[in-house]
């Protein structure tokens, strides 16, 4: 890539951003996303903290003021307006126990937002000192991350249990299958698919999965959103959400060296999780996988979100992961850029959102954990292959894994953010903490 095509491409990623943007947040998609997603936001600000460090910090804080009384970040905060189903019509969160004033979902994401404050804090530690960035973050990340250890995990394992697909950012993943199969579908009838609107049908979970979605949803929300997962009927240990909250937990603990707050916590709840992970390795398919609580039996399917434990250090199967990335389930010589599941496998589907298709956050994912192994050749390898297939494809929210044709929808926020992030060079401030992790 020349230095040309690189700023040309940053340049662009920057104005989709900003035409994203709305005042205090950015949606991921104009037209398919018309509120603030939460993982979404944290992967916008790794983008957004290169140019405008003030707004990153104002979409965290933005998303923190949202957070309920139990500590839980919430899935999507809703805004007036936008064509979107579930709309906060169907939570009625200020029905909830502990709900904040704004309309939100009663769900959760992946905890992405220890290291989304950390980095947006290191890209400009003044300003972030100034306005007392961190002070003000800290206290809403130590009860997000409370809020999962004490509701959010399931004795003698301590895995991230998620109790929607939804939670894991990868709805239609083949990991969640045999549980949803279990789900009683009355009718597909009526069904809002307002999505339907903005990416092709072939792109996009059932109508048999929406009716699911809906049921699970429901019944988390006439339970009050109850923390007794057992009786709940989604539940699982999700291997993608744990390795990402160890990433977050380290994360934290350099937050709490920043101001001087006790940061050795983190650190052994990080050595904990780490531990976490390493339960829900799958060794009859040599893959990390997910675990459902019921059956206590660990899934037989190889997905990216078994590959992201790759981001805890010292993993003990890093060493199989790295082939398995390289093999044919996942082919990372010759595919676009990593699929969403394994390509050997019979529920691969080229075009179904997560059941196939290559996502720029699990490619800058990889790369975050490809580059603490110090494996420098193949995160220059992404970082050109996103910048050419986000600007081919007009910031696509996914694409085709073999030939980058651009998939779901256009001017998509995270792709430009990640991209961006990827074509800036940053000095990351490893300080001790990090240090004592690794
Ligand atoms: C997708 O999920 C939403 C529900 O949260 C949907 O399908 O309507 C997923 O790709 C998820 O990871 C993402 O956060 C969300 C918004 O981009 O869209």
């Amino acid at each position: 890539m020349t230095p040309q095509e690189t700023e040309d491409a940053r340049r662009a990623a920057e104005r989709l951003l900003a035409s994203n943007w709305r005042g205090t947040h950015t949606v991921p998609a104009a037209g398919l996303y018309p509120h603030q997603w939460s993982w979404d936001s944290a992967f916008i600000t790794f983008g957004t903290r290169h140019s405008r460090p003030a707004d990153a910090r104002l979409e965290l804080a933005t998303l923190f003021d949202a957070q309920w009384a139990d500590g839980r970040i919430p899935q999507i905060v809703y805004s007036p307006g936008g064509d979107y189903s579930p709309g906060p019509e169907f939570w009625q969160s200020s029905r909830l126990d502990g709900a904040p004033g704004v309309a939100t979902a009663a769900l959760i994401q992946p905890p992405m937002h220890a290291w989304a404050a950390l980095a947006v804090h290191e890209a400009d530690p003044e300003g972030s000192r100034e306005s007392g960035f961190l002070e003000k973050a800290y206290p809403a990340l130590l009860r997000w991350h409370e809020y999962l250890s004490s509701r959010r995990t399931v004795a003698g394992h301590g895995a991230g249990v998620i109790v929607h697909p939804w939670e894991s950012g990868v709805d239609n993943s083949p990991l969640w299958d045999a549980a949803m199969a279990r789900i009683e579908v009355v009718s597909t009838a009526s069904l809002p698919r307002p999505d339907l609107a903005h990416a092709g049908e072939g792109e996009r979970p059932t109508d048999r999965d929406y009716a699911r979605y809906f049921a699970i949803a429901a019944a988390y929300r006439d339970s009050h959103a109850s923390d007794d997962l057992a009786s709940l009927p989604f539940a699982l240990e999700d291997p993608g959400f744990t390795a990402i909250w160890a990433r977050s937990e380290r994360a934290l603990a350099s937050i709490a060296d920043h101001i001087g707050e006790d940061s050795a916590r983190h650190v052994r709840r990080q050595a904990e999780l780490a531990t976490a992970v390493e339960g829900l390795w799958n060794s009859r398919i040599g893959c990390y996988s997910a675990r459902d609580i019921r059956s206590g039996e660990l899934v037989d399917k190889r997905t990216a979100s078994g590959l992201l434990p790759l981001l805890v250090p010292g993993l003990l199967h890093g060493p199989e992961l790295l082939q398995l990335l390289w093999g044919p389930s996942f082919e990372f010589r010759t595919t676009a850029l990593p699929p969403s599941n394994d390509l050997l496998d019979a529920t691969f589907d080229r075009a179904s959102y997560w059941r196939g298709p290559a996502w720029f956050n699990t490619a800058w994912l990889l790369a975050q954990a490809l580059r603490d192994l110090d494996r420098h050749e193949e995160v220059a390898m992404i970082a050109e292959r996103m910048m050419r297939l986000a600007v081919a494809g007009d910031f696509p929210e996914y694409v085709d894994p073999f030939d980058g044709s651009p998939r779901g929808t256009r001017a998509f926020s995270w792709t430009a953010a990640l991209t961006l992030d990827l074509l800036t060079p940053t000095t990351i401030d490893h300080n001790d903490t990090t240090e004592a992790i690794r």
